[in-house]
């Protein structure tokens, strides 16, 4: 990194005391900027890094419900507004226990790039709280999203900020906060994205960050001459985002052995059956541990981490944040893993990465490779502003072409900053450039 990278570091080191998860995501993008701010030195003079790495606006709030005890609940709720260069503010809801500032800026700063890489006008944001969904009753589920969005409400808008699901947050969330913000507001708009089809929503948006990430990780397999065929694929996770990318890589001839939860794995090398997956994930929000019982010739290995020693050519990440590190990442490699595409956000440590690129296996970065899902948003929110519905199949030919698109802007960036094949120092660059210019255009704001 360059002093002056060097510098801006360390101020959001130091103005952002203990958020390891945003440090980590400002120092993977500044690491690979610098040949950028070399050929544009007007970006510097205008303080462009100095600005981005700063939210335009954070919004820390009570959310106070009512359990079926009768009792009270408080949690925390976020809306870090980050970045409006490009578009209104566009980002998913995570609802996690884990759930802090720091992670909701690392989501929200990562969201600026990702963003900007879609093709379509949208800037960077996130929100979320420390609420856990998990074993709750549908009725506190729907007091704890009223309560939030009577705060997030005077906030949000179609044309200011529109939130969407991530961790926790699904259509029966959505569906909640959406009906609050109508009460509330008076108005029916496209103020959020993963909205139910017959209120707004759009045909392949449940499907679309897994199916992006497949369309992206297509493109990393035909640079190396290869295609889905025959390959054996670990999914870690067992969400939306896992869910849909094995349904699209089992469509094209993979065979996805091993799935996760938080608890534990499941490993079926005759290929998992996605119809169990979805009948205990989606239908009854059940453990995955329920899959060995159910599935003849299949196993359940209690922790979750152990997944990555199940050998496979293509791993897919897609539960959550730092999920994989550096031995993992060794594991993976010496058991012949070719290719690493990211569905979760950050899903791999930077020893992980290095590993990964140091060993010759081809890396997909979470800001461009999960991009078909706020992609798809931003075609739903297109659909809102017309009025119109379009089928499944034009939606999903027009994620197809967007993850196309970002997959040529990462080659494309890499190679002309001196990075060729390095798709994660392309995606950074890319979506960089585009929101850097937009700064500089609009004056120091
Ligand atoms: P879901 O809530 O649908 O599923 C999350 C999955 O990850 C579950 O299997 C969950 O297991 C597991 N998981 C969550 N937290 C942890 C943890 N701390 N340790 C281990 N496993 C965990 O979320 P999504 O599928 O929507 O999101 C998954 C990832 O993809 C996240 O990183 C999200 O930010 C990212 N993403 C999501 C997009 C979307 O459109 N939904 C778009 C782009 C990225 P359990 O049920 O046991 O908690
Ligand atoms: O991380 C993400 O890109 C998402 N959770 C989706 C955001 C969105 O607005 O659809």
């Amino acid at each position: 990194m360059s002093q002056y990278l060097d510098s801006v570091m360390e101020t959001v080191i130091k103005r952002n005391a203990g958020e390891a998860e945003f440090h980590q995501a400002v120092k993977e993008v500044l690491e690979t900027i610098a040949p950028v701010l070399e050929k544009r030195p007007e970006f510097v003079k205008a303080k462009i890094v100095d600005r981005i790495v700063e939210p335009e606006r954070q919004i820390v709030f009570r959310v106070p419900w009512v359990d079926d005890n009768g009792d009270v609940q408080v949690n925390r709720g976020f809306r870090v507004q980050f970045n409006s260069a490009i578009g209104p503010y566009k980002g998913g809801i995570r609802l996690h226990p884990s759930v802090y500032l720091g992670i909701i800026k690392f989501l929200g700063f990562e969201q600026i790039f990702k963003n900007a890489l879609t093709t379509t006008p949208i800037g960077g944001g996130k929100g979320g709280s420390d609420f856990d969904p998990k074993g709750k009753s549908d009725r506190e589920v729907m007091s704890f999203c009223q309560s939030f969005m009577n705060e997030m409400f005077r906030h949000v808008g179609p044309d200011t900020d529109v939130p969407a699901g991530d961790i926790g947050t699904g259509a029966r969330e959505i569906g909640y906060m959406f009906g609050q913000y109508k009460r509330l507001t008076n108005t029916f708009t496209g103020v959020l994205t993963g909205k139910g089809l017959t209120w707004g929503g759009s045909l392949a948006r449940k499907e679309a960050t897994g199916f992006g990430l497949v369309y992206y990780a297509t493109r990393m397999l035909q640079d190396a001459g290869t295609d889905w065929n025959g390959k054996k694929v670990v999914i870690s996770g067992s969400g939306n985002v896992a869910i849909y990318a094995n349904q699209k890589a089992t469509s094209l001839g993979a065979k996805v052995i091993a799935m996760s939860d938080s608890n534990g794995y499941i490993v079926d090398e005759a290929g998992i059956n996605l119809d169990v997956i979805k009948d205990i994930k989606e239908v009854r929000r059940a453990r995955i541990k329920e899959y060995a019982d159910i599935v003849p010739g299949s196993q359940y290995v209690e922790g979750c981490r152990g997944i990555w020693s199940v050998p496979c050519d293509v791993a897919l990440p897609c539960a959550t944040q730092n999920e994989l590190n550096g031995e993992e990442a060794a594991i993976l490699v010496s058991n012949g893993c070719k290719f690493l595409a990211e569905g979760a956000n950050m899903p791999s440590t930077p020893e992980a990465i290095a590993t990964l690129q140091g060993n010759g296996v081809a890396f997909g970065p979470a800001k461009a490779a999960n991009a078909g899902g706020v992609s798809t948003s931003s075609l739903e929110m297109t659909q809102n502003s017309i009025r119109l519905s379009w089928t499944f199949d034009e939606v999903d030919q027009k994620l197809h072409g967007i993850m196309n698109a970002i997959y040529d802007q990462c080659t494309a960036a890499a190679e002309a900053y001196g990075e060729k094949g390095n798709l994660a120092a392309g995606a950074n660059i890319a979506g960089f450039l585009k929101v850097a210019e937009a700064m500089l255009a609009q004056g120091v704001v």
